[in-house]
């Protein structure tokens, strides 16, 4: 008895693969288990870059191109599962740039949006719609899309600060737009810190009406936000996975501080291990203060100040600490609640 209706042998399958392919049809039956996966199966690995050895590179760099030469002076941090594609994940990009005494990165707009996250020196600047802001560590800065930027060091310390861009998404929807401005830099027409003033003091301008999705906040100084942490850690009410974590926003809407990509700061108190957390949104973090160690997919890795480590979409992680840490992390997240597919998974201690 055979219940099913005669089918082709594995040769004859494959002898109508071979003639439709020409046509640029291929069959689905063959690939899908591959393209739907019953849960996230990424070629992100985890991996951690420590500071002073890429900084010791990147001084290197600063002696074989300017950054008016190079436009942007940045050592890529290229994912060792994705090497050759600039990606750190598959949906963000980052780099590590150093602007040096005297330097000025010149002005251009993008599609792209970006973050700096400042790591190593002090006093250098950058405009951002016609808006100089200072950036000193910890401080956690804004590049809407299409907005003008340049960065610029006025002070006698070179500056590192730790790149993020929505890079491979742009690409995903071959919607990337770039162009220089006429100068170096743009002119400035508002005051350092106006933005701040406006946005930034839990109140609005009257008749301010949302036009643009990216915070019109775009320096969040590490000095406000380490002051929050600061404040909570006294009530003591940790968060199993996260310890205390804050999540940076556009104060217009609540919203994720930029359209693509959401941000973060966390601090483990003293003696903290967090519970078992996995989500859809592969994440980047650098320790800002303290020493510590993340278990990520079963592998360790000992982190201190300004090290940098990327945890793949849907892998396990815990986090510990003996004498507090304080974390910045940077992911997709922004992008994927809004198209309705993040996910997150905690163990239960
Ligand atoms: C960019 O504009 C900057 O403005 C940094 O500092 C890195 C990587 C690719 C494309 C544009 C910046 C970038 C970038």
């Amino acid at each position: 008895m055979n219940d099913h209706p005669k089918t082709g042998s594995k040769s004859e399958r494959e002898a109508f693969y071979d003639k439709i392919d020409g046509d640029n049809l291929t069959p689905l039956w063959e690939v899908m288990s591959d393209i739907i996966t019953p849960e996230p199966k990424s070629g992100v690995m985890p991996y951690l870059w420590e500071f002073a050895p890429t900084k010791k590179f990147l001084m290197e760099a600063g002696e074989l191109i300017t950054a008016k030469e190079a436009e942007r002076r940045v050592l890529i941090l290229e994912n060792p599962g994705l090497r050759g594609t600039s990606q750190i994940t598959t949906s963000l990009y980052a780099g590590l740039q150093l602007v040096l005494p005297g330097e000025v990165a010149p002005a251009h707009r993008h599609s792209q949006s970006a973050l700096r996250f400042v790591m190593d020196g002090g006093g250098a600047h950058t405009t951002v719609g016609g808006e100089k802001t200072q950036m000193h560590v910890g401080d956690f800065v804004i590049t809407p899309p299409m907005a003008w930027h340049d960065h610029g060091n006025e002070s006698a310390d070179p500056m590192i600060w730790l790149d993020g861009l929505d890079i491979p998404m742009l690409s995903l929807y071959d919607a990337s737009f770039a162009e220089p401005f006429s100068a170096d830099e743009q002119p400035v027409g508002r005051e350092t810190g106006d933005s701040l003033a406006r946005f930034g003091a839990n109140m609005l301008p009257v008749d301010f009406e949302k036009e643009k999705m990216a915070s019109p906040i775009f320096n969040y100084p590490y000095e406000r936000s380490r002051a929050s942490l600061d404040r909570m850690e006294r009530q003591e009410e940790w968060d199993p996975c996260h310890g205390l974590k804050l999540r940076y926003i556009n104060p217009v809407d609540g919203g994720f501080a930029m359209p693509t990509i959401a941000t973060f700061l966390q601090l483990l108190p003293k003696d903290f291990s967090t519970a078992p957390y996995r989500s859809t949104d592969a994440t980047i973090f650098t320790a800002v203060e303290g020493h510590g160690q993340s278990i990520i997919d079963g592998q360790t890795f000992n982190w201190g100040p300004k090290d940098i480590f990327v945890v793949p979409s849907w892998k396990w992680v815990t986090h510990e600490t003996e004498k507090g840490a304080v974390l910045f992390s940077f992911s997709d997240r922004a992008a994927q609640s809004k198209l309705g597919f993040w996910r997150e998974d905690r163990q239960k201690n």
